[in-house]
């Protein structure tokens, strides 16, 4: 029976099974299709499954590292269905799955869902290091509301959750109310703009602002629309797919990226590019992640 064509769990890259058992991966992907407070296109919670199906398509050699960055074993968990019980619960439960999932010892990468998720992973590793901790934030937004649509545990408000543990570090920012500008001002943050990437000295702007231990919060519609039209809230005048490989690659070879998200993939039924994108970039994270911890 187990030689018969079996459509399996879905599986990032689609890898042989002795690559993807926990005890043999040093990589885990853990699929969170959590949707509950998304306020304008929906669909984020279609993105992990979207994310695995593009995967399998990865040209597994990375030219620019000079290395098969598969090798070091991914294991993918199938995705976690949280509650819809409510924000508060959901997170709850995330919570718990995510301190178990951590004690594995792996290199996490959480595939959203929504941006109000990265508050638990974010969280979890600011008390794991006693507050050494900074995100680094790709985002079309600062997610620094108190409140949005009358709850505080809004995809709009996840850095406000966090800012009194850990130091956001936001890059591609280019839509915030003046609430968000009055955080940044009084607390003194870094964002690069969405206009100011590949501006001189823009990369060195955002690793003097980071500490040393990172956790990597990527929110897609950090991209162009051009891109990445496939996304809850689709902001004009975004980043390219070099600027994020750029700054990644420099960020992951002087810093320690403790773990990673990618959220707010919207998939568009019928267009594949964004979604490949997507899952290239998970992948190219996977890559650096191993290149910067030889
Ligand atoms: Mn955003």
């Amino acid at each position: 029976m187990a030689r018969l064509p079996w459509k399996l769990p879905p599986k990032f890259l689609g890898l042989e099974e002795q690559l993807t058992t926990p005890e043999q991966a040093r990589v885990a992907i853990l699929p969170v299709p959590y949707e509950a407070t998304t306020s304008y296109m929906g669909g984020t919670r279609h993105g992990p499954e979207a994310i695995l199906r593009a995967s399998r398509h990865i040209e597994l050699y990375d030219h620019e590292l000079s290395i098969e960055p598969y090798r070091v074993g991914i294991h993918t968990y199938p995705a976690l269905e949280l509650t819809a019980g409510g924000p508060e619960e959901a997170l709850a439960e995330l919570r718990k799955a995510y301190a178990e999932v951590c004690q594995l010892d792996h290199f996490v990468v959480v595939l959203g869902g929504e941006h109000s998720i990265t508050q638990v992973p974010a969280l979890h590793w600011a008390q794991e290091l006693d507050g050494d901790l900074s995100i680094l934030q790709f985002d079309a937004h600062a997610d620094l509301r108190d409140s949005f649509h009358g709850t505080r545990w809004s995809h709009a408000c996840v850095m406000r959750r966090v800012v009194d543990r850990v130091r956001p570090v936001a890059v591609g920012v280019r839509a915030i109310d003046a609430e968000e500008r009055g955080v940044i001002d009084d607390l003194g943050l870094t964002v690069v703009y969405g206009e100011e990437l590949g501006e001189e000295r823009w990369i060195e702007r955002v690793l003097d602002a980071l500490s040393d231990n990172v956790y990597v919060s990527f929110d897609v519609d950090f991209f162009d629309p051009a891109y990445v039209p496939s996304t809850g809230t689709p902001e004009p005048g975004g980043g390219t797919w070099q600027h994020a490989m750029a700054l990644l690659r420099r960020v992951f070879e002087t810093k320690t990226v403790l773990a990673a998200d990618v959220v707010e993939l919207a998939p568009i039924p019928g267009m594949v590019a964004p979604d490949f994108l997507v899952a290239k970039l998970v992948y190219k994270m996977i890559g650096y992640w191993q290149y910067g911890s030889v």
